[in-house]
């Protein structure tokens, strides 16, 4: 067992560095890395959607010149297919609703469109950053910062739990979850793994999570709260092995 992963993570370190030959015809590919959210957020859609895709990770602290033909901005996820190139996690995500057949997971009502996408810049800008500024902390080991980071983050999640309740519905985009859902999940798993706030405290945010945990896409997709601290430690003090550790992941 232990042998052929030692081959496969070989392998796609190589891959790291030498650009890769062409997708084959009709073959979607997907530039990640197994630990970034915004790529999780890309791979819950699939896995909800069911298509069938290749990954190539990228070491993002030793980034491949090749890649910047990809995207411009270095950044992971960005899919290939054909002659088409697609970067940023919600666009693509939005691609790959729209042109690949399986469930739709956009919300189509464009008021509650409007209303979940807000809520998604607010997540962004709240739980998100202070969740960021936390997990640098852990290379400081500033006690004082990180105890008032976690603190904006529990005051993002106690939002959350508002909005979560005015929604009425038991997942943001009705009653199962949608596009919203995957967008927003993958940072709530990260900081229920890594910050330090019970979210016994917060139940309707407790509620959500579990409901989410039972999620066939997010089974398939989920890291363990071991997995996430073991990266991001390793992460913010510059490993540049930390890309891939642990298991590999499709
Ligand atoms: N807005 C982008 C953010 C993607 C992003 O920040 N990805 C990180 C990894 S989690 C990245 O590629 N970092 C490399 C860099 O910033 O150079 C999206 O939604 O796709």
């Amino acid at each position: 067992m232990f042998f052929p992963v030692v081959i496969i993570v070989t392998f796609l370190r190589l891959l790291g560095s030498a650009e890769p030959t062409p997708p084959a015809k009709g073959v979607l590919r997907v530039y990640g890395m197994k630990f970034c959210p915004y790529v999780q957020r890309l791979k819950l859609v699939l896995a909800a959607k069911g298509v069938a895709h290749e990954t190539i990770n990228i070491n993002l602290l030793s980034k491949p010149k090749w890649y910047f033909t990809k995207n411009p901005m270095g950044k992971v996820p960005t899919i290939e297919i054909d002659d088409v190139v697609i970067y940023e996690s919600d666009i693509v995500s939005e691609y790959v609703d729209a042109v690949y057949p399986g469930r739709k997971l956009c919300t189509t009502n464009a008021l509650k469109s409007a209303k979940e996408k807000m809520f998604l810049v607010y997540w962004g800008n709240n739980c998100v950053v202070n969740y960021y500024k936390y997990a640098r902390e852990l290379k400081n080991n500033d006690q004082e910062a990180k105890d008032a980071f976690c603190a904006l983050v529990k005051e993002g999640l106690e939002k959350t739990a508002t909005f979560l309740e005015n929604n009425g519905t038991p997942y943001i985009c009705g009653s199962q979850p949608g596009l919203t859902d995957y967008l927003l999940y993958p940072h709530l798993e990260r900081i229920n793994a890594i910050v330090p706030v019970d979210l016994k405290q917060i139940p309707r945010v407790k509620a959500y999570f579990d409901a989410m945990q039972e999620d066939e896409a997010v089974k398939s997709c989920r890291f363990s709260n071991e997995l996430h601290l073991e990266f991001i430690k390793k992460y913010v003090t510059g490993d540049v092995g930390a890309y891939d550790i642990g298991p590999v992941a499709e």
